[in-house]
C-alpha cells in the first residue's frame, strides 16, 4: 500500500512538474484530460481519410494527425477507406453531396470551410471540406479547437470564413533584430543567419498564424530602412516567404520612401518623378522574381521624421499610388498609414490624420488601403473610436490595433486586450445612419468595398514563451480570432484561450476569465482614468510621467493632453476647445457633447472640468479620480489573490512566473496612482481623501525615476 502512495505521488509530482515554457502557445496537443470526451473523440475519429497532397494540405495533414495523436494518446494514421472522418477538397471526392451542397461551397469563399457530421450507410462520420488548401487547414485548426476545448462533437454543422480579406501582423523589427516596442527579447527574425537557416520557430510562428487564421506578416518595422530591398535582404525574406506560404501566410515589407535615394542612387524620391517610379517599378519586378506572392508595402511617410511624398511638396495619395502602380500589376497592395501629426501644425494633434486624409478620400488607386489606428491619439489604454472611420468611404480602411503594450503595461502587466479592441471595432460611426459600426467599415460592408483589412502590432520575439509575459499570448491570439470574425465575444475568446493555453478545469476557467475580462478596466483606473490619455514617461513610455512638459515638441508633452490647472482638468475638444468633436458624425459626437452627456471614462478626453464637478457617482471630479486610482490598485490585488487560489490547478512553473509578474504589476500600479495622484494634488491643491492609501513617498522621488535601458525604445537602426 506505501509504495502504491509512493507511486501515485511521483506520478502526480512529475505530472505537475513537466515543463511547461509557453513555447506551444494554444497548440499543446496534451490528451484530453477528460475520460468521456476523450472516449467519445477516440470513436468519433478513429480512421481519418486525408485527401489530396499540396505544401498546404502536406502541413495541414500533419497537423491533424499530431494533434490528434496528442490529444487521443495514440497513434493515428490516414487511412485508405472506411474513415470516420472525411478530409478533403469537393473536387477530390465524390461523396460529399450530399451531405455539402453547391450552395454551402459557395458561402464559404476561398479561405472559409465546412465541418460536418453525417451518415453514410449507416455509419457516423465526419466530414471536413473547403474550396482551398488553405481553407482545408484553417478547417483542421478549428476541429482540433473543438477537442482541446472539450466540445461536444457528435453533431458538427460548423460552417466558417472570415469576415475580413487582410489579417495581418506588423513586426516593428529592425533589421539588427531590436525590436520597437519589443518586449518580447529580440526579434524573431534571424537575418544573419538567412537565407540558409530555417529556424523551428519560423515552423512554429507560422502554424500559431494559421490555426487562428492570419494570413499576412510585415516583417520589417515602420519606421523602415532601405536595406530590406535591397538583394541580399529580399533572398533572405524569400527564405521565410518559401516556408510561410505552405501556411497561407503571405509576406509583406515595409517601404521607406527615400530609399530611391538610399539604395537607388537617385538625387530626388519624388513619386512624380518618371525616374523615381521607374526605380520602384523594377525594384518591384525583383522582389516579385524572388517573392512571386509578395504581398505589398506597408508605408509610414512624413510622420514622426520618416520622409515622404511632402518633402517634394506631394501628398499621400501620390505618395501611395505611385507604389501601387509598381505593385499593382502583380497583384500587390499598399497599405498606407494615417498615422501622421505634425509639430508645425499648431492644431490639437487628435485632429491632424482626419484632416490630411480626409480630403484624400476618392483618389487612392484600388489596390490602396489607409491604415488608421483604432484612436486618434496613440494606442492608450482607452482612445474613442479614430475619427476617421466612416469618414472616407471612397476608400477601404484597414484597422491598425497594437498587441504589443507599449502604453497597456509593456512585458510586465496582465492585460488582455480583447475588450479593447471590442470596444473599437462596436462603435457606431453614423456615417451611414444608426448601425454603421467600425467593424462594417472595416469588414468593407458598409460601403461595399472589394478589399478590407486590419493589423495588428505585433507582441512576439525570441523569448521562450514568444510575448514575455505568458498572458500576453491571449492577445496575439484574440487579435487572429476576431480578425477572423469581429462578432465573437471577448468572453469566448478567452475562454477558448485558457483552456488550450492551461487546463480544461472548470475553475480555473471561471477565475482566469474573469480575471482577464476585468483586466483591461483595471489597468485604465491604475494609469488613466476618466478620460486622462498619454500620461506616461517620455521616450521609452515606462511609466507615469504626467508632469512632463520638456519633451522635444509640444504634443509628446502629457501636460498638452491632461491640462490641468488650479481650475480643472483636462482636454476640451468641444466647440468652445480644439473641436475635435466636429470629426465625427454629429450623432456620434452627441455622447460626447457636454460633460452630462459623455460617459465618465471618456470625460477628460473631450472636457476640461472643475476638479470640484460633480460625477454621475456623487463624488466630486477630484475625489472620483483618487477612488478610480485606487480601484485600479485594488484590482490587481484581487488578481493576485485570485491567482494564488490557483496554484496545483496548472504547471508549476507559469503558476510562478504569473505569480511574480503579478507582484510586479501590482508594485507599477501602486507607482502610477502615487506619482500621478501626488503631481495633480500639487496642481488641484486638495488633498487625497483620508481612506485612501497615501502616497509612499513626495513627488520628488516620483519625479527623479529613470530608466535609461528600458526595452522597446525606437530608432530605425
Ligand atoms: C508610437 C510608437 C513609435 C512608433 C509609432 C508608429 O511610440 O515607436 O513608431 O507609434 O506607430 O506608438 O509609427
Amino acid at each position: 500500500m506505501k509504495k502504491l502512495i509512493w507511486i501515485i505521488t511521483c506520478v502526480i509530482f512529475i505530472t505537475n512538474a513537466r515543463s511547461e515554457d509557453g513555447y506551444r502557445l494554444w497548440l499543446r496537443y496534451d490528451r484530453v484530460s477528460d475520460n468521456q470526451s476523450l472516449q467519445e473523440y477516440r470513436v468519433a475519429l478513429s480512421e481519418v481519410r486525408f485527401l489530396g497532397k499540396s505544401a498546404i494540405l502536406d502541413n495541414a495533414k500533419t497537423e491533424l494527425l499530431s494533434g490528434l495523436e496528442g490529444l487521443l494518446d495514440k497513434k493515428v494514421s490516414s487511412v485508405q477507406s472506411g474513415e470516420s472522418l472525411l478530409v478533403t477538397k469537393p473536387s477530390a471526392s465524390r461523396n460529399l453531396t450530399p451531405t455539402v451542397s453547391a450552395e454551402d461551397l459557395g458561402k464559404i469563399g476561398t479561405e472559409g470551410y465546412i465541418i460536418r457530421s453525417t451518415i453514410v450507410g449507416g455509419t457516423k462520420k465526419i466530414i471536413l471540406t473547403a474550396n482551398s488548401d488553405i481553407g482545408i487547414l484553417y478547417g483542421v485548426f478549428h476541429l482540433l479547437r473543438l477537442l482541446q476545448t472539450h466540445q461536444n462533437i457528435r453533431s458538427l454543422s460548423i460552417i466558417s470564413s472570415p469576415k475580413i480579406q487582410l489579417r495581418i501582423l506588423n513586426h516593428w523589427d529592425n533589421l539588427n533584430r531590436t525590436v520597437e516596442r519589443g518586449y518580447a527579447g529580440i526579434s524573431i527574425w534571424d537575418w544573419h543567419k538567412l537565407p540558409d537557416y530555417i529556424d523551428q520557430r519560423y515552423i512554429d510562428y507560422a502554424r500559431a498564424n494559421a490555426s487562428i487564421g492570419i494570413n499576412g506578416t510585415v516583417l520589417s518595422n515602420v519606421n523602415a530602412n532601405a536595406l530590406i530591398l535591397t538583394r541580399n535582404y529580399i533572398n533572405k525574406v524569400a527564405a521565410l516567404a518559401q516556408l510561410f506560404r505552405t501556411y497561407g501566410l503571405k509576406v509583406y515589407l515595409t517601404a521607406r520612401f527615400s530609399a530611391p535615394i538610399e539604395i537607388g542612387g537617385l538625387k530626388t524620391a519624388d513619386p512624380l518623378d518618371p525616374q523615381v517610379q521607374e526605380w520602384w517599378k523594377k525594384k518591384v519586378d525583383t522582389i516579385y522574381q524572388a517573392i512571386p506572392d509578395f504581398g505589398g508595402f506597408l508605408v509610414k511617410a512624413n510622420s514622426e521624421g520618416q520622409p515622404g511624398p511632402q518633402n517634394y511638396g506631394r501628398n499621400h495619395a501620390d505618395g501611395a499610388n505611385m507604389l501601387a502602380d509598381a505593385v499593382a500589376p502583380h497583384k500587390g497592395i499598399v497599405m498606407w498609414r494615417a498615422f501622421v501629426y505634425s509639430n508645425e501644425v499648431p492644431d490639437d494633434r487628435f485632429k491632424q490624420a482626419y484632416n490630411e486624409f480626409k480630403p484624400l478620400d476618392g483618389k487612392f488607386r484600388s489596390n490602396v488601403l489607409v491604415q488608421v489606428k483604432n484612436g486618434p491619439i496613440d494606442f492608450q489604454p482607452r482612445e474613442p473610436f479614430h475619427p476617421l472611420f466612416g469618414a472616407m468611404p471612397a476608400t477601404p480602411i484597414m484597422m491598425e490595433f497594437q498587441l504589443t503594450q507599449e502604453y497597456l503595461g509593456q512585458a510586465t502587466h496582465l492585460v488582455y486586450q480583447a475588450p479593447l479592441y471590442k470596444e473599437c471595432l462596436d462603435a457606431d460611426t453614423y456615417s451611414k445612419g444608426p448601425g454603421s459600426q467600425v467593424y462594417k467599415v472595416i469588414d468593407g460592408s458598409l460601403e461595399r468595398h472589394s478589399i478590407s483589412g486590419i493589423a495588428g502590432v505585433a507582441n512576439i520575439g525570441n523569448d521562450r514563451n514568444w510575448t514575455g509575459h505568458p498572458f500576453a499570448q491571449s492577445n496575439w491570439y484574440a487579435f487572429g480570432r476576431l480578425a477572423w470574425d469581429h462578432q465573437l465575444s471577448s468572453e469566448q475568446i478567452a475562454d477558448e484561450w485558457i483552456r488550450q493555453t492551461f487546463t480544461n478545469r472548470s475553475n480555473f476557467v471561471a477565475t482566469i476569465k474573469q480575471m482577464m475580462l476585468n483586466s483591461r478596466e483595471a489597468l485604465v483606473n491604475y494609469m488613466t482614468p476618466l478620460g486622462l490619455h498619454h500620461i506616461m514617461a517620455t521616450g521609452h513610455h515606462y511609466g507615469p510621467g504626467p508632469w512632463v512638459a520638456n519633451a522635444g515638441r509640444a504634443d509628446w508633452n502629457p501636460v498638452y493632453y491632461h491640462k490641468a490647472d488650479s481650475f480643472g482638468i483636462g482636454f476640451d475638444r468641444t466647440r468652445t476647445g480644439s473641436d475635435a468633436l466636429s470629426q465625427y458624425i454629429t450623432e456620434a459626437a452627441n455622447n460626447f457633447d457636454s460633460p452630462k452627456t459623455t460617459p465618465d471614462h471618456y470625460l477628460l478626453w473631450f472636457h476640461h472640468v472643475p476638479w470640484t464637478y460633480q460625477m454621475s457617482s456623487g463624488r466630486s471630479l477630484w475625489n472620483e479620480l483618487c477612488h478610480k486610482y485606487n480601484e485600479g490598485v485594488d484590482s490587481v490585488r484581487s488578481m493576485q489573490e485570485a491567482w494564488k487560489t490557483m496554484n496545483g490547478l496548472i504547471d508549476n512553473e507559469r503558476h510562478a512566473q504569473v505569480t511574480m509578474l503579478l507582484n510586479i504589476q501590482e508594485k507599477e500600479a501602486v507607482w502610477w496612482r502615487d506619482a500621478c495622484l501626488s503631481y495633480f494634488k500639487s496642481i488641484s491643491k486638495i488633498e487625497i481623501p483620508a481612506k485612501y492609501e497615501k502616497p509612499i513617498h513626495p513627488l520628488q522621488y516620483y519625479k527623479a525615476i529613470r530608466h535609461p535601458f528600458a526595452p522597446g525604445i525606437g530608432g530605425n537602426p
